[in-house]
């Protein structure tokens, strides 16, 4: 019958686990998910530093309330802290302000207040708010977030700060690059000239303040994966090619592993991140990908972002501080890219957030950086990584001995698996691209030409793209696209449901 149709799912990610996940309670027994590395979670990835559990890839739960799948899974197997299930936690609506507190330090080692700060906050908000009202205008006068902000700041700066002598003008637009540096940090890009203006605002969030998973992320693929079939994974399986059909002659898919071992689907779920189809379509795909699609893959922005985590015996900032922020004072003003990345790589991490709370984490810092500046960071040995984060503290601290513990950082754009962190939409994307990764092969499918591959994942979500609750999403979508197909085709199924 229908519920034996062989469905294979390419990568154990978040997407790949919700896809087999709704598939298997709906009653498919033929699901098989082929994963390259050891493990389950991609991009979901939880470790430690001595003791304390850290997360070496997705961090926290984006708008954790009622209509967040992840939120709701997260819930229900009793993963999170008390106060991030309360209703205040989750109708907190972010507004662009954040309520984290904030320690300023500057590279000439003075330690700034947020009233210092103040107008290059005040101008940055808004101007970010503003970069998502874009959406659909023909005509705008600027192609990215990077180049309408840098725009707006030098010429509202001249009104807006008329008061504000020149020292302070320069210190104010200096730490305006720190937030640009940021946004890179958030969008997973190198620099926000990269991040398209007219499509920024298709990104949509959820209400609620952003939480953690006090036991980690990968708590929540754990908690999916129990009530899988055992076996469902085959690991260190890394599929190499899948056979598709762009005519009426063949109707199953074949996918052929590294190893060359060969097996026949009814249906394949492509999960791979947008970095991996970035660099392997050709190979991946056979015949190649319509050209429509294809060049959603290329257009479609996938970066980098890696974290530091850093930890020390004595704290150096506030104890009621959640965020550390770093002004380059003798940088240009208004750049989010470094000149040179070799010597000046640790320029673009643009500061760390605190590990909360204390009693759980000790005095355990995660440092953010992005971009070019990033990827150089993960080819450096650990040591030279310490001694820059080592000397950074020093300099913005002005305490020559201030030394961390340890250290550890994530190197995704290393990772053969992933090649990157994240997906956004680079300058000249829109909504289609988006809809081009969803299409099915092939395209415009049929009764008598089937779904042969489907596409989830991350970059295949027209809103929450970059994030896990898409992800999630998208394997449902999958999940449902075929549920949906074997139900309209076939009567007696849609009397049992
Ligand atoms: C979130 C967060 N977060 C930080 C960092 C990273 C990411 N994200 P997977 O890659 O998981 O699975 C694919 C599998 O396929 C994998 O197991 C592979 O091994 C396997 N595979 C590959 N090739 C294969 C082959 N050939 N054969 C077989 N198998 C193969 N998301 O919600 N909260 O805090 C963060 C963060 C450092 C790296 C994140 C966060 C992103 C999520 O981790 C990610 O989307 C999902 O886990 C992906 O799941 P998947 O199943 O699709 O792929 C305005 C505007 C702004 C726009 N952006 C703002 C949003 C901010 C996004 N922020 C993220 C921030 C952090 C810090």
């Amino acid at each position: 019958g229908n519920k034996n149709v062989n469905i294979v799912i390419v990568g154990s990610g978040i997407a790949g686990i919700a896809a087999a996940h709704r598939l298997t309670t709906s009653g498919f027994n033929n699901v098989h998910i082929l994963e390259a590395t050891e493990r389950s979670g991609g991009r979901v990835k939880t470790g430690r530093l001595g003791d304390k559990i850290i997360e070496i890839g997705a961090n926290w739960i984006h708008g954790p309330s009622e209509e967040n799948p992840v939120f709701f899974l997260a819930r229900h197997y009793g993963l999170l802290d008390p106060e991030a299930l309360t209703p205040e936690n989750q109708a907190y609506d972010l507004g662009g302000e954040t309520p984290w507190v904030t320690n300023i330090f500057s590279s000439s080692g003075r330690k700034l207040s947020e009233k210092d700060i103040y107008p290059a906050l005040e101008m940055f908000t808004m101007l970010l708010n503003e970069s998502s009202e874009f959406q659909n205008q023909l005509g705008e006068p600027y192609t990215s977030v990077g180049d309408f902000i840098r725009s707006e700041v030098r010429q509202r700066c001249v009104e807006k700060w008329k008061d504000i002598d020149s020292a302070n003008r320069s210190l104010q637009l200096c730490v305006i690059s720190g937030m640009l540096k940021r946004e890179c940090c958030v969008n997973g890009s190198h620099s926000l000239d990269e991040v398209g203006l007219g499509a920024f605002g298709q990104y949509k969030t959820f209400p609620g303040l952003d939480c953690t998973f006090p036991g980690g992320y990968e708590g929540l693929i754990a908690n999916l994966m129990s009530e899988l079939p055992d076996d469902i994974v085959r690991y260190n399986r890394p599929v190499r090619s899948v056979f598709w059909s762009n005519t009426e002659k063949q109707s199953s898919v074949i996918v052929e592993c590294e190893d060359g071992e060969r097996m026949n689907a009814d249906h394949v779920i492509v999960t791979v991140p947008l970095g991996y189809l970035k660099r392997h379509h050709t190979r991946l795909f056979r015949p190649p990908l319509p050209l429509h699609k294809l060049h959603s893959i290329q257009r479609l922005g996938f970066g980098t972002n890696n974290k530091i985590f850093v930890e020390f015996d004595e704290p150096w900032w506030d104890a009621d501080c959640d965020v550390i922020q770093l002004v380059w004072e003798d940088e240009d003003a208004l750049v989010d890219q470094v000149s040179d990345v070799k010597s000046s790589w640790i320029k673009k991490l643009f500061g760390f957030t605190v590990l909360k709370p204390t009693e759980r984490y000790g005095n355990l810092l995660c440092g953010w950086i992005a971009g070019h500046e990033s990827e150089y960071m993960e080819t450096l040995p650990e040591e030279e990584v310490t001694h820059a984060v080592t000397q950074l503290v020093r300099r913005f601290t002005g305490n020559p001995s201030i030394t961390p513990r340890r250290i550890l950082r994530s190197q995704w754009f290393q990772d053969p698996w992933t090649n990157g962190s994240y997906s956004y939409l680079a300058t000249g994307c829109s909504q289609q691209d988006l809809e081009n990764m969803i299409e099915p092969l092939p395209p415009s499918a049929s009764k008598a030409r089937p779904l042969q591959v489907l596409f989830a994942g991350e970059a295949t979500h027209l809103y929450y793209f970059s994030t896990v609750h898409g992800a999630l999403l998208t394997g449902w979508r999958e999940a449902d696209r075929l549920i949906t197909h074997y139900t309209s085709t076939n009567p007696s199924k849609r009397r049992m449901s």
